[in-house]
């Protein structure tokens, strides 16, 4: 295999602010939604200190450096900049950010920034309403502006809203669901607002960041047929059609498509669209697409009268624990034989990654950049002191070849962030799920049995996944 990507091809890796810094008290940062929704989560994800890259962040930059990465996507937590409802920046968060996107830039790291990345600060959810309320525009909108007057002067990649079509689908898991009655109506009046704040951080970006490029993330899953019954073919398409074509299309083409219209319509939900927001959302026009895609889903047909089942996720690590969804008269997903599972239950399916891209790309002809893709796995140190993870290694390697035979395809990609660089805290399982390059030494035990971190080793050690990323970027990829 000889890939070839194109000349300054970002070869980097991905990481979330609440997931990764820890501090989540210090400096004036004050809580977000998500941390006290992981807390209630089994075995245990409290953020309290994870990797502690806010105190590392410099010996993290200079493993990033080492390994040859050229990208680093990581977000800023919002309730670190605006840590109260009054407005007033803080200080001591700009200035963290200011030393960790100057430590990137000296070692040749291009930063690609998220904005919004989970960390609702609990200020806005209690005295705004959240996403509920359309009182936090102006207040995303201010919080975005200062982003992009404190640091758009260095950063020129900006990502708006990460997965805004996971946190509808899923809700409750991601905090957004928080205080709403009827769920099924009104999480389209919430989808608006924030498709509505996206605008609105596309167009200040181009407005206040000179040079500056900005893109949504959607989380996209390749959903395939279970079969080649033509009623199967449907089930994909609506399954297609709900979990993310509806967002791609709105950030595209800015505006909701006639399914969409439809299907509010023929369900008497009102998204409370108010004169001028389809004007704000055409506007803003997205630079690129930044991509999140890390395995596949199969549908098959399901009869309207069919039992409806809810999606729940494998949050244990024990293999087969994972209970598919029913929507009745819609689809029902199920489980693919012709490809492996992790232990999370996530298709091992790297051809997804060019089947991604390729459909992205026929449908909105945006350039594009991935931002998350990795494996889950349970891992410890091995007795000679090293981290082995071949199957992440070989998970990484084998999307890469199929990145490089999308882009023969023709496809406009600019770079690929690995999720994650370090370890981090997963979503639903803390640190018992490790997506990085590098592994860091503590236990989701350790962490909760103190509240002091440096009680915790939290040593940096690099995993054979780390190594074989660092020969694979200098062998010369990029012609
Ligand atoms: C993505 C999220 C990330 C990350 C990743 C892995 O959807 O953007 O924040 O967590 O999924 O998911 P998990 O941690 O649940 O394994």
């Amino acid at each position: 295999w000889n890939p070839r990507f194109p000349t300054g091809f970002l070869f980097g890796a991905s990481s979330a602010a609440w997931q990764v810094e820890g501090a989540t008290t210090e400096d004036g940062r004050t809580p977000a939604v998500i941390d006290l929704n992981s807390q209630k989560k089994a075995p245990f994800v409290d953020n309290k200190f994870t990797a502690d890259h806010y105190h590392r962040y410099a010996e993290d930059v200079a493993l990033m450096k080492e390994c040859g990465l050229t990208s680093y996507r990581f977000s800023i937590a919002w309730p670190r900049i605006i840590p109260a409802a009054d407005g007033a920046v803080n200080p001591a968060g700009v200035a963290f950010y200011n030393n960790l996107i100057d430590e990137l830039l000296a070692a040749g790291i291009t930063p690609i920034v998220t904005l919004y990345h989970y960390d609702m600060p609990v200020w806005a959810q209690e005295e705004l309403g959240g996403w509920r309320s359309r009182d936090i525009i102006p207040a995303f909108e201010h919080y975005v502006r200062t982003c992009f007057e404190a640091f758009g002067d260095r950063v020129k990649y900006w990502l708006s809203i990460n997965e805004q079509n996971m946190q509808i689908c899923y809700g409750d898991w991601l905090g957004v669901s928080k205080g709403v009655e009827d769920w099924f109506r009104d999480k389209w009046k919430i989808n608006h607002i924030m498709n509505l704040c996206h605008a609105t951080a596309v167009n200040l970006c181009h407005e206040l960041v000179d040079g500056g490029k900005i893109g949504p993330v959607p989380g996209y899953v390749p959903i395939y047929p279970e079969t080649c019954r033509p009623e199967d073919q449907i089930a994909a398409m609506n399954a297609e059609e709900f979990t993310e074509k509806i967002w791609c299309d709105t950030y595209a083409y800015g505006d909701y498509s006639p399914f969409v219209y439809n299907y509010w319509s023929n369900n008497h939900i009102d998204p409370d669209i108010r004169p001028g927001d389809i004007e704000t959302m055409k506007r803003a026009k997205s630079d690129f697409l930044a991509v999140n895609c890390y395995r596949s889903n199969t549908a098959r047909h399901a009869p309207a009268d069919a039992e409806a089942q809810e999606y729940l996720l494998n949050a244990s690590g024990k293999k087969g624990e994972l209970t598919f969804p029913v929507v009745p008269g819609q689809y029902a997903l199920t489980r693919n034989p012709y490809v492996e599972y992790t232990d999370w239950d996530w298709e091992i399916d790297p051809v997804a990654m060019r089947y991604a891209l390729r459909y992205l790309w026929d449908h909105y002809r945006l350039p594009m950049v991935i931002t998350e893709n990795g494996l889950g796995a349970h891992e410890t140190k091995s007795p000679d002191g090293r981290v082995h993870d071949p199957q992440r290694l070989d998970y990484i390697r084998d999307n890469l070849y199929q990145i490089g035979l999308a882009i023969e395809d023709g496809v406009d990609v600019f770079g690929y962030n690995a999720w994650t660089f370090t370890d981090l805290l997963s979503t639903g399982n803390g640190m018992a799920k490790r997506y990085g390059f590098v592994f860091i030494d503590t236990t989701d035990e350790e962490q909760k049995a103190t509240d002091d971190v440096s009680a915790l080793a939290l040593t940096r050690i690099p995993k054979d996944s780390y190594y074989w990323y660092k020969s694979f970027i200098s062998s010369g990829a990029t012609q």
